[in-house]
């Protein structure tokens, strides 16, 4: 491909339209989307005429604003099919979130439901890198996570040699990934550094393997993780975000032309940035709490759905030609900031300290306990395997890391330095926080 040619694009014709058709094209959706959540959910419904709004009172994009939201507690009080738009019997599929805090979140699909899966998918997959043809190694996690069945689906749409090898057995997949000469690894970030890590001590160097790009999400991360992934696989690290009660994986992706933020399926989604704590809307631009209404949904329609999740979003023109906006990454929940002594942070930030720092292999655990009033944090950290692993040197490197992360986060904590394999390794997404306020 000469450096002129435009990339390799799974749908061109709608990924490239100009921003006011595709504007036109939302709101003729929306309006359709609006209307049938009304019709078919009950609940929907109700919350529409406790706001006092209706389908046909909308006009503009800009109308979605006067309509309710919708959050997790919609789901579980519904629990399980409660919001689904379909009788049950043309649900085909049923995905659900661990739910570690009670009720498990259900989500549905029916056929054209899944069918514009895969077709996301494979756009995502495209955007990330992917040809028809590559072999494509997928360690996402099959089961109730939508990660491992919508990679799998959305491969086999773009015409990829899938590899269905889910989490887990470590070793077993390097090996897999260097015989059948994988071209791209689909995984958490995390679980694609316990990879390498595997990998280097099977005496593999996955950069010297057909290995050409990975697409990565599900879980926060970090520049400085996404340059030692980059370097240790050989490989563009792409990032891919999507959350089950909108969809799956495929509501955005970012493209390997620029990596340069995650470009949001807007013929399918419409996405809105709210001020947490208002609840108004926020100009393009400017950071907050990212808000998504489906527009083409069947089973599942959502309106003004909150993620939780902080980002923000950029219109500006991309190097590759696609017009959908941009998610400028997406640093974590809300629910994932930790206060700390009255200084607001988030594990990625803490993250993009750790990896890369001289001596620290990139595994971390932030520790939350109780001093007195106060919240304290630990972090756990690992040196690496040639870093000195006598007590005065890890204090040195403690002190070090505790330096840099209180100068570029504000934040004072503990840092405990662990020696190599201590800290755990992730198969899926990884545990970043291990709180022990509650405990007695
Ligand atoms: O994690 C879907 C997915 C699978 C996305 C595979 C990408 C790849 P859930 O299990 O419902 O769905 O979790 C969704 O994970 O609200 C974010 O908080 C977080 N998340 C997902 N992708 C990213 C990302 C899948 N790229 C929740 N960056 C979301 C940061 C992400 N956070």
């Amino acid at each position: 491909m000469s450096d002129k040619s435009p990339p390799f694009m799974f749908e061109r014709e709608v990924e490239t339209m100009p921003r006011d058709s595709l504007a036109a094209l939302q709101l003729r959706r929306l309006k359709r989307s609006l209307a049938y959540a009304y019709q078919k959910v009950p609940h929907i419904r109700r919350k529409f005429e406790a706001a006092g709004v209706a389908p046909d009172t909308l006009g503009s994009l800009a109308d979605i604003a006067r309509f309710p939201f919708t959050d997790k507690a919609d789901l579980r009080d519904a629990y399980p099919f409660g919001l689904f738009a379909v009788p049950r019997e043309q649900v085909l599929r049923l995905h659900a979130s661990s739910g570690t805090t009670g009720r498990p979140t259900v989500v549905g699909y029916t056929r054209a439901d899944l069918d514009l899966w895969s077709d996301l998918m494979a756009r995502t997959l495209a955007c990330a890198g992917a040809r028809p043809g590559d072999i494509v190694h997928n360690a996402y996690g099959y089961g109730l996570f939508t990660g491992g069945l919508g990679f799998h689906y959305g491969a086999e749409r773009l015409g990829c040699t899938v590899v269905p090898v889910s989490g887990g057995g470590t070793e077993r997949q390097v090996m897999l990934m260097r015989d059948f000469g994988a071209a791209i690894l689909c995984a958490t970030p995390s679980y694609a550094l316990n990879i390498a890590d595997i990998a280097a001590g099977m005496g593999v160097d996955i950069a010297q393997l057909s290995l050409r790009y990975g697409a990565f999400g599900a879980e926060p991360w970090s520049e400085p993780m996404r340059r030692d992934l980059e370097a240790r696989l050989g490989i563009k690290a792409v990032d891919i975000y999507g959350l089950s009660e909108i969809l799956g994986p495929g509501v955005a992706a970012e493209c390997h032309v620029a990596q340069n933020g995650l470009h949001g399926w807007e013929d399918h989604f419409l996405f809105e940035i709210v001020d947490p704590e208002t609840l108004k809307p926020l100009p393009m631009g400017k950071a907050g709490e990212l808000v998504v209404t489906t527009l083409t949904k069947e089973a599942l329609p959502m309106v003004r759905y909150r993620t939780r999740d902080i980002t923000r979003l950029s219109d500006e023109p991309c190097a590759c030609g696609r017009t959908h906006v941009r998610l400028m990454r997406v640093t974590g929940r809300n629910d994932d900031m930790l206060i700390i002594r009255g200084v607001n942070v988030y594990p990625s930030q803490v993250e993009a300290v750790l990896v890369g720092f001289p001596g620290l292999a990139p595994h971390y655990q932030i520790v939350l306990t109780r001093d007195g009033p106060l919240d304290a944090m630990t972090i756990e950290a690992e040196r690496t395997r040639d870093a000195a692993g006598d007590a005065a040197a890890c204090a040195r490197l403690a002190a070090d890391v505790q330096h840099r992360l209180k100068s570029m986060i504000g934040v004072s904590c503990t840092v405990v330095v662990k020696a190599p394999d201590e800290v755990p390794r992730s198969q899926g997404k990884a545990v970043r926080v291990r709180d022990e306020r509650k405990k007695p």
